[in-house]
């Protein structure tokens, strides 16, 4: 039977998964079809269709067209566009987060929380459509004028994760309509409903309101599609977000041909509480970081590094807020549940795995570390203390909802720790000393490319520039100045003189 949040958003049982132009959906028949299954009770929710290489190629044809007639709008009108979408996923909220619930596993909170934040981005996007500035350059020849300018990029492909299914999307499907590019999105095999949901309502938005539709969609099991993209020369831009292995080999590749690629790897982030900090503050920040979405966000705590005069304290603090967490584990679409299962059996397996390996060394498991015996992929939310900042299971971002808990002395051995991970994502310090808050923030203090005071590692604003170091990839997306990324910077000089002075003086008389 259909569940009835599909019935809502206008999914079927089987659905055709791809989004080729001209106002066609397609899916091959030939090629194995992905199965959604309920991560909360491992019941099948339905069928999409997977691309061919020939739905793939008339799609690449139709975002061509799509990008010649796109570029010529000015860009506050495709800031116009743009603020339709964002209007139809206000009207759409409640139902695709529920959707995000429902497929993806997260609560009904975060859901929503999450198209928010795709809402959110349409707002920025709108703004920044009228801020697409350029620079002006004094020339240093008489009668002559600098400046530079953004054009439009072209074609940019999107390979998403599963853990923030459409929000990732809409980062980057949303800034780089603004900047007159369109998007080809290769979303989680683990996640086809929503983002056939996403594409749906703001396509459809776009049309209504006159625009092309911008938003193409290339669902397909396997990986030969996400590859197509990234070895495409046609694409001047990857945008990846997923784990550090895929994403190096997806790096190499497009840089291979010389193409853009924007990563957003794993993270391994870490809150350090120093003996000074507010615990009040601290203790739900690091719940919420450690647990939050099941432990599967790229800025998830996943180490705590906590002064060693109240290392009992906060760990006989976290142990009875995890008691009550515990509680409250269940289905996600349940009003009051805190956390949801993990995305599937491979993730609980893998959560098991990293759990022996650490109690095989000596590990002290607080609280948690083992799978629900009941139907979906659920697990404890899970502390662990007695393990070293460079053992393996630490240095690694395991998806699931283990944090490790670590004593340290002074904050340079701390941020020796924090920094000590091949991922560079997120950070956090819960202090009340002045000098220890600019510390960590300073060029000799955290290495990440986001590093909080007082509030926890996860739930970014999307108004920041999102992304992060070493590992984790360098790439920036959402605020700030990411727009950057999905556009190419023209430099201009006019000549406006009656002669051809040449640049550094150079004389080249005839
Ligand atoms: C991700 O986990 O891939 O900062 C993105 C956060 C969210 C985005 C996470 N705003 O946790």
């Amino acid at each position: 039977m259909l569940h009835p949040i599909l019935d809502a958003l206008g999914l079927t049982e089987h659905n055709p998964g791809s989004y080729i132009g001209q106002g066609e959906w397609t899916g091959s028949s030939s090629e194995p079809a992905l199965e959604v299954f309920n991560p909360s009770n491992g019941q099948r929710l339905a069928t999409v269709s997977s691309a061919s290489a020939e739905d793939h190629e008339k799609l690449m044809h139709a975002a061509a067209q799509a990008f010649v007639a796109w570029r010529a709008l000015p860009a506050p009108r495709r800031g116009e566009a743009i603020r339709l979408c964002g209007e139809a996923l206000r009207r759409n909220k409640d139902a695709l987060g529920s959707l995000v619930a429902l497929e993806m596993g997260k609560v009904k909170a975060e859901g929503d929380g999450e198209v928010q934040e795709m809402i959110d981005i349409a707002d920025f996007a709108v703004g920044q459509s009228r801020m697409l500035y350029g620079l002006t350059m004094h020339s240093e020849r008489p009668g002559h004028r600098m400046y530079e300018q953004w054009h439009p990029l072209g074609m940019v492909g999107i390979i998403s994760a599963f853990n923030f299914p459409v929000a990732v999307w809409a980062w980057n499907a949303f800034i780089a309509a603004v900047c007159g590019d369109v998007s080809i999105w290769k979303p989680s095999p683990k996640t086809p409903l929503t983002a056939i949901a996403a594409t749906r309502i703001c396509n459809a938005a776009l049309k209504a309101g006159g625009f092309p539709e911008v938003f193409f969609l290339l669902n397909a099991s396997g990986t030969g599609r996400a590859e197509r993209l990234v070895e495409d020369p046609r694409v001047a831009l990857v945008s990846f977000t997923g784990s550090s292995a895929v994403g190096r080999q997806v790096g190499v590749r497009v840089a291979q041909r010389l193409g853009r690629s924007l990563l957003e790897l794993g993270g391994n982030n870490a809150i350090i509480v120093d003996a000074t900090a507010d615990l009040k503050l601290a203790i739900p920040a690091i719940v919420f970081g450690a647990v939050g979405t099941a432990g599967q966000r790229c800025t998830t705590t996943r180490r705590l590094f906590v002064h060693e005069s109240i290392l009992d304290d906060v760990v006989g603090r976290l142990a009875a807020a995890y008691a009550q967490v515990e509680k409250r584990i269940g289905d996600p679409l349940e009003p009051g549940t805190l956390m949801g299962p993990l995305i599937d059996r491979a993730a609980v397996q893998r959560f098991e795995a990293t759990v022996a390996q650490a109690r095989a060394a000596g590990a002290r498991i607080v609280s948690g570390g083992k799978a629900l015996e009941r139907d979906g992929h659920f697990v404890q939310p899970t502390l662990i203390t007695g393990v070293k900042p460079t053992d393996a299971w630490v240095q690694t971002e395991t998806f699931a909802p283990i944090l490790y808990v670590m004593p340290f002395r002074t904050l340079d051995e701390a941020l020796t720790f924090q920094n000590g991970v091949p991922q560079g994502l997120s950070s956090s310090v819960f202090t009340r000393d002045f000098q220890s808050a600019e510390k960590f923030l300073s060029a000799a203090g955290s290495d990440c490319g986001i590093a909080n005071v007082n509030i926890g590692t996860s739930g970014a604003e999307i108004g920041g520039a999102f992304g992060g170091e070493k590992d984790t990839g360098g790439g920036r997306e959402s605020g700030s100045d990411a727009w950057k990324a999905y556009m190419r910077r023209q430099t201009n000089t006019l000549n406006y003189s009656d002669a051809l002075p040449l640049a550094q003086g150079i004389r080249f008389d005839l």
